[in-house]
């Protein structure tokens, strides 16, 4: 089976997958909808297991780095979310509009931090590869080449205030790709944009191997990208807006 005919053969599947892409094994998570799949049946968010080992991205993300990060930072984004949930319904049963700003930015806050980290996992791997087809094309037209993209995107990431994620997006509204520089998990967005690459500065998710270094942390992340991923997310992102 070629990989188009399982890309096509597993629009039928419901959960995580792993395909072996051109460039090797890499970790998908779109499912037939173009959405990743963050919660269950209910509408109650989902925390999924990572696609691949806690060693999968060793040396450039340790073990114990990438398991604390998964099971506390994003497992807990996830709990927080599902409470925030929680509380809104609680308060739209009880008639009380006084806590709607609070629990309504903190499901901004949780939520956004829950869809970023899904795509976050499944945007790296451990096998080198570059750009190709349609998403090099878009790099190259907006860009110049895939060398600008990867200084821009550094220094995007690099420079944010505080905590937050250098992001790559899709954007519908003049289909084209942008670079957004997010603050916390929420901030500084562009509304419709979809997020191809993103990745994440917060200090927990490099401190205990690089310490104060978030440069060297970014410069890193590049031995890993999973351009095969984020190359399918632009295809399904074209494709079903
Ligand atoms: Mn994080």
């Amino acid at each position: 089976m070629n990989r188009k005919t399982f890309l096509k053969g597993s629009v039928l599947t419901t959960s995580s997958i792993i395909l072996a892409g051109a460039n090797g094994i890499y970790a998908q998570n779109i499912e037939n909808n173009g959405i990743d799949k963050l919660t269950d049946a209910n509408g109650n968010f989902l925390h999924q297991p990572l696609p691949y080992g806690v060693n999968f991205l060793e040396p450039y993300m340790d073990a114990e780095t990438l398991q604390l990060h998964h099971k506390f930072h994003h497992g807990g984004a996830v709990a927080g979310a599902n409470k925030d949930l929680q509380m809104i319904q609680k308060a739209i049963v009880d008639g009380n509009m006084e806590t709607v700003d609070y629990w309504t930015k903190k499901l901004s806050y949780h939520f956004s931090s829950h869809i970023l980290h899904s795509i976050f996992w499944t945007n790296l791997t451990n096998k080198k590869n570059e750009p190709t087809g349609e998403l090099l094309k878009r790099i190259e037209k907006s860009f110049g080449s895939i060398d600008q993209l990867k200084k821009y995107i550094a220094a995007t990431a690099k420079n944010v205030d505080g905590n937050g994620w250098g992001i790559l997006a899709y954007q519908p509204y003049s289909d084209n790709i942008t670079i957004l520089q997010c603050e916390n998990h929420e901030k500084l967005t562009q509304w419709g944009a979809i997020p191809l690459l993103v990745i994440d500065v917060w200090e927990h998710a490099y401190y205990l191997k690089y310490k104060n270094k978030r440069g060297d942390f970014v410069d890193a992340l590049f031995n890993i990208i999973n351009w095969d991923n984020v190359a399918d997310r632009l295809n399904t992102a074209i494709k079903f807006v």
